[in-house]
């Protein structure tokens, strides 16, 4: 018999454990398949005619945020809707793709757990073959709801019973937490099952790479701006050693390539995007990233507080993200908290 651990048999593992329930096993094992649909959809491109924008000609679908939404990007949300409505593990869903939350409907059965997704992040880099993935985050539904409405899903990262995320690559891999640790499982796409490929990653403390995007650098707060040309200034600055930078603006791939080595991965505070608290959204993209970051081992922050500890105050909220190696995310950090201004 194969060493070979099933994403199954993790799951069954860790409801013996007593770490999870088998509602919240199942519920897991629906995103897993629900990505591997996505999976087959994005790997096809071109030829599954899945690539471009949704919409008609000459009038492009715009979704809740006031961006352009790709076909993959519809899809991904259908394929992650119809697999989690019907199973009895939830009580309602969020999507990035949609204005409100949905309960699940009467005619299924309702379970006790929340599920909100960005069913396909880094869309813009879907039409270059570059990759893409889902991010997702799972709540418990507040006691005696059975229909729940946006604020029920409005808990702090720490409320978090699982999060994870999967990347579409060279590979298509499944990063995920169940408050246990980080483990990595990869798609054997002949088989068809997701396979443990690495248990308990630890990202390491110290880094000498970070990813940005730079082309947004004059619109950064004076924070900002001290600590990355502290980062470029190299080994002569006062940081003493040579930065390297890597930015696929993909937010799932810059991130897995930080729980694999390292790194730092920002996304700050700008005054294009101050008006609304920040690029990404809290509570599909920053929080169930930094409970993974956190459960590996490294940090996750707004610049001026531990990100899992925000308390939020929309469905759709914004925030600075500053999420990686430890002492990395300490020091960019410490720049924030040196200058002061409280921005958030
Ligand atoms: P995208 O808009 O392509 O979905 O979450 C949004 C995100 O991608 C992140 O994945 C990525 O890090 C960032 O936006 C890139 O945005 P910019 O090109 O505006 O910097």
């Amino acid at each position: 018999m194969s060493g070979a651990i099933a994403l199954t048999r993790y799951l069954i593992e860790e409801q013996r454990a007593g770490h999870i329930n088998a509602e919240l096993r199942l519920l897991v094992e629906v995103v897993a398949r629900a990505c591997k649909q996505i999976s087959v959809a994005v790997g096809k491109g071109a030829l599954g005619g899945v690539l471009g924008d949704a919409g008609s000609p000459g009038e492009a679908s715009i979704n809740v945020q006031g961006e352009a939404q790709k076909k993959l990007d519809v899809l991904s949300n259908e394929i992650l809707l119809e697999a989690n409505a019907w199973g009895g593990h939830l009580a309602g869903l969020a999507s990035e793709e949609m204005d409100a939350s949905q309960p699940i409907p009467d005619t299924y059965p309702h379970g006790n757990y929340l599920l909100l997704f960005d069913p396909l992040d880094g869309s813009s880099n879907i039409d270059v073959n570059v990759s893409v993935g889902t991010i997702f985050s799972v709540l418990r539904c507040p006691e005696g709801i059975a229909t729940p409405a946006d604020a029920h899903f409005l808990q702090p990262g720490t409320a978090q019973v699982a999060a994870g995320y999967c990347v579409y690559g060279p590979q298509t891999t499944l990063v995920l937490t169940v408050g246990h640790g980080t483990h990595v499982f990869t798609l054997d796409r002949e088989v068809g099952s997701f396979t443990m490929t690495a248990r308990g990653i630890r990202i390491p403390e110290e880094t000498k790479e970070f990813a940005v995007n730079m082309s947004n650098q004059r619109f950064w707060e004076p924070p900002m701006q001290a600590y990355v040309g502290d980062l470029l200034a190299g080994k002569d600055g006062p940081r003493g050693k040579d930065f390297n930078m890597r930015w696929v603006a993909s937010m799932v791939a810059d991130v897995h390539r930080i729980l694999t080595r390292g790194g730092i991965f920002s996304y700050p505070l700008d005054s294009k995007c101050a008006a609304k608290g920040g690029k990404l959204r809290l509570m599909y993209e920053a929080n169930p990233m930094s409970l993974l970051v956190e459960q590996a081992g490294g940090a996750a922050s707004t610049g001026r507080q531990r990100m899992l500890e925000v308390q939020p105050t929309g469905l759709h909220q914004r925030v600075p993200v500053f999420l990686g190696s430890k002492r990395e995310v300490e020091a960019a950090e410490g720049y924030h908290h040196a200058q002061g201004t409280d921005a958030s």
